[in-house]
Order: structure tokens, then sequence, then C-alpha cells
């Protein structure tokens, strides 16, 4: 497999999840935002022909070619059965993991997007700087429900480490990164997360 990613942006979900895995990989370097011509641009041709969006990350497993961060991370996970990143074949601990992973997407990553189009990644013309209320404020609302879908307070489901924790972790890091308002309790179970050796090796590559 080979990834290509940038630093600490939703390829980290990814690079964490290779190191967790055990899988043998190689991780590309790709810069977002420079001349295309430099052949490391996600404007290059060459990266085009992987991921037409020009985005992070990008995952090739032979001939297959995946560009989407959660199918990047359910491949891995499938593809690494005895690291338990997924709870494959316990029909019910798989539906609450997917319940989960759709959550932190659609509600807890949402506004910290938004913040992020409204600030850097959309053209300026495009940016609304009053939004940015609005995604704290969403941010807030969302993060206070989310305990109802946490299995405890050191595994989001069942009890062991998964692909959601991954997830989840890089979310709040992402967030607090955003200056957004993370409680006290989710800061803390990103630090845990973050201390696992696999998070370590995965930043050491990331930098
Ligand atoms: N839904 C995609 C989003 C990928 C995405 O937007 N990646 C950002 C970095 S986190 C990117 O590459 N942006 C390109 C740019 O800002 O030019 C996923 O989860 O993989």
């Amino acid at each position: 497999m080979k990834l290509y990613g940038m630093q600490q942006s939703r390829s980290f979900r990814c690079l964490w999840a290779l190191e967790e895995s055990g899988l043998q990989y190689e991780y590309i370097p790709i810069k977002l935002r420079i001349n295309k011509e430099d052949p490391d641009s996600a404007q290059n041709p060459a990266y085009l022909s992987i991921n037409s969006q020009g985005k992070v990350p990008s995952l090739t497993d032979g001939e297959m070619i995946l560009t989407e961060s959660v199918a990047i991370l359910n491949h891995i996970g499938r593809s690494a059965p005895e690291s338990g990143l997924l709870p494959i074949g316990d029909l019910k601990m798989q539906a609450k993991h997917d319940e989960l992973v759709a959550f932190v997407l659609a509600e807890l990553e949402q506004p910290l997007w938004s913040k992020g189009k409204h600030t850097f990644a959309l053209p300026e013309q495009y940016q609304i700087t009053a939004m940015l209320d609005t995604a704290k404020f969403e941010f807030t609302k969302a993060v206070s429900t989310l305990d109802h879908l946490l299995s405890s307070t050191e595994y989001a489901i069942g009890e062991k480490f998964s692909i959601a924790d991954i997830l989840l972790a890089h979310t709040f890091n992402w967030a607090i990164r955003f200056e957004f308002d993370v409680p006290q309790r989710y800061v803390d179970l990103r630090n845990q997360h973050y201390e696992r050796p696999s998070a370590k090796r995965a930043l050491k590559l990331a930098s």
C-alpha cells in the first residue's frame, strides 16, 4: 500500500491506523497550495491522476485507489483483522462503530471544516467570517451529546482501541488546534490516545 498525505491533515488518521495495523506500506508526503510544477504538489498531473480533487489522503493498494479518509481507514482495518481495529464479525459492535464514525464526520468534523473553509480554504470572496460563531455553536452542541454514543471513558466502542478512537482523537486534536471549546475529558482522551507508540511514530513520519 502507498499512502499519500500531508502532516496533520486528515491523512494523519490513515497514517496512524497504518502504524497501528502492522501492515507494510510506504508514506508519500504531498504538499498543498504550492506550484503545480513541483512533483510533490497535490495539483501536479501525476497526483491528480490518483486524486482528481487534488486532496489528501489517497491510498493505493495494487490497482485500487481510495480517496476518502474513512474508506481508507476501513480498508486498513479490514486488511489487518488481527489488529482489532474494526469489530469485524460482530454485527452490533460494527453498527455502533459505523454510527460513531458517521457522527464524528457529520457533527464534529463539519463545523471544524467550516472554520477551515471560511478562514483559508475557500477563495477569499466566498469566505463568510460570521460563519465562525455558527461553527463554534454547532461543535459545542454536538460535543455535548457525544457521551451517549461512547462505550466508556477509555475506548469509543467496546473494550479495545479501534478506528473510531483514532478518528475521535484526531478530530479533537483538530478542534484544539482550531481553538474550539473542547471539554477537558475529551482533551484528556486525545492526550491518552496520542501517547500510543503508533501515534508517536505516525507524528514523526508526518512531520
Ligand atoms: N472527505 C475527504 C476530505 C479530504 C480533504 O478535504 N483534505 C484536505 C486536507 S485535510 C485537502 O486535501 N484539501 C486540499 C486543499 O485545501 O487544497 C476525506 O475525509 O478524506
